[in-house]
């Protein structure tokens, strides 16, 4: 994917036509589409080539298995197009290095989440995890855009590695702000496919998020 917008769509709504629907309109503002759950057990696994038929796709499955099951899952998942994959760290660096493996390169490890929670066990361990992305050369690796100033933080952990931001807008981080402090990109979701018309709240988002670019 080319950083044109610097946004990422988390396209969790769980009917195919629906999916199909947003990905047309909103494609243009985005820079890639993330699927999680909801869609693949909606839709079924074929909607990842059906998305990658229409924008680059990151799967957002936060793969946490053994490294066997993780390989497994991974070339699944690249099989049907997919451009890169996300993937706990603490399942240990075994585990990440199967995905890396597996997707050539193209993963990227959570560290902190974004949700309230993710400041009881995954704050307090965060740059340890965001050490082991770089030791298992993962792409890149996911940061709270509700929380800025670890951004930043976690961007001084990992050098040049991409961060991709979710959080934006209902979790309450904003797109600029989140990527001046050192995101790559930021994810955004009910934002954007539950607004009334998602491709403006696309376009809105993005036309944001370049002024930090
Ligand atoms: O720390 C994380 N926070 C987060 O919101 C890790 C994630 N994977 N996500 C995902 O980003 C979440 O599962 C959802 O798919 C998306 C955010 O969506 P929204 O809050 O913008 O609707």
């Amino acid at each position: 994917m080319e950083r044109r917008n610097g946004v990422i769509l988390a396209l969790d709504v769980t009917s195919r036509e629906e999916a199909i629907q947003v990905a047309e309109a909103v494609r243009d503002h985005v820079d890639a589409i993330k699927i999680n759950w909801p869609l693949i057990l909606g839709a079924g696994p074929d909607i990842i080539s059906e998305m990658a038929g229409l924008s680059p796709v990151i799967c957002y499955m936060k793969i946490a298995d053994i490294p066997n099951t993780n390989r497994l899952i991974v070339e699944q998942t690249m099989a049907r197009g997919a451009e890169a994959v996300i993937c706990h760290g603490f399942a240990g660096a075994d585990s990440a290095r199967a995905c890396v493996d597996a997707a050539k390169g193209q993963v990227f490890v959570v560290t902190e989440m974004s949700h309230p929670g993710g400041q009881e066990f995954t704050a307090p361990v965060a740059e340890k995890l965001a050490l082991l992305a770089k030791d298992v050369d993962a792409r890149g690796i996911v940061a709270p855009a509700t929380r800025p100033e670890r951004v930043a933080e976690l961007r001084k952990s990992v050098g040049d590695l991409e961060i991709i931001s979710p959080g934006v807008g209902v979790q309450g981080g904003k797109a600029s702000d989140t990527l001046k402090s050192g995101a790559t990109y930021v994810i955004a979701g009910r934002t954007i496919y539950q607004a009334e018309d998602p491709r403006e709240a696309a376009r809105a988002l993005s036309e944001e998020a370049r002024t930090a670019l």
